[in-house]
């Protein structure tokens, strides 16, 4: 970790609607908190959620992971793709199907309107499949710009939005990937939440 870097607050949505979802998001939390320079504080859990926008395409899960890290929003994003990436995503329709899509919904209130990473995310403010799983990983959490996120969540349709009870994922604080971590698919697991 960069000596006397700043920690910041960050908060990522994790989707998936293609192949095994729960273990693509699971993945994807493995892959962020592997790297010693993104803690996990929180995760939130598992929902099934209709798609929004984009063609005809399966339901999702959709999920929130919350760390800290001293990395610039760039180096984040860059993660994010490279776990995309890893699950063998493939970008051929804006709001398709995807097997692994992690969004930056904040880094602590930095604002950026850059189109390659814009922060807050544009959209979060207005979808269910974000605002609940936060809520849930966070129930004081604030959008910066937008207000509470419980009184966003209370005023957004979350009619599509499903908590999956019997589906949890896992993080390690420290970085270190846990030997119970794997998960084989959209199948029960324990809570083991803030392990
Ligand atoms: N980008 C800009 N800002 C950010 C940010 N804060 N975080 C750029 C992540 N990426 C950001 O993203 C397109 C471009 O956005 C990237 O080049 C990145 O540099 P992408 O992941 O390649 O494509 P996308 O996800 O299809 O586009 P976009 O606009 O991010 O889509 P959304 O808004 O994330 O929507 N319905 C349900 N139920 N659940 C879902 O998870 N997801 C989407 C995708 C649509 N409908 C859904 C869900
Ligand atoms: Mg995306």
């Amino acid at each position: 970790m960069t000596a006397g870097a700043r920690q910041r607050q960050v908060v990522f949505a994790l989707g998936s609607n293609l192949g095994d979802r729960l273990a693509s998001l699971q993945a994807g939390v493995d892959a962020l908190t592997d790297d010693r320079q993104i803690r996990a504080t929180g995760v939130s859990g598992v929902y099934e959620t209709s798609p929004v926008g984009g063609p005809d395409q399966p339901d999702y899960l959709n999920a929130v992971l919350i760390a800290v890290s001293p990395l610039p929003a760039r180096a984040l994003l860059d993660r994010c793709q490279a776990a995309e990436r890893a699950s063998g995503r493939l970008r051929v329709v804006r709001w398709g199907p995807r097997t692994l899509d992690i969004d930056i919904i904040t880094c602590d209130a930095e604002t950026s309107s850059d189109p390659a990473l814009t922060l807050p995310h544009p959209r979060a403010h207005e979808r269910a499949f974000v605002l609940v799983p936060w809520l849930d990983a966070d129930p004081g959490a604030e959008l910066p710009g937008f207000g509470r996120v419980a009184d966003l969540a209370a005023s957004v349709d979350d009619g599509g939005v499903r908590r999956r009870g019997d589906l949890n994922l896992r993080f390690s604080r420290w970085g270190a990937r846990s030997s119970t971590a794997d998960v084989a698919g959209d199948t029960p697991e324990p809570a083991n939440r803030g392990r």
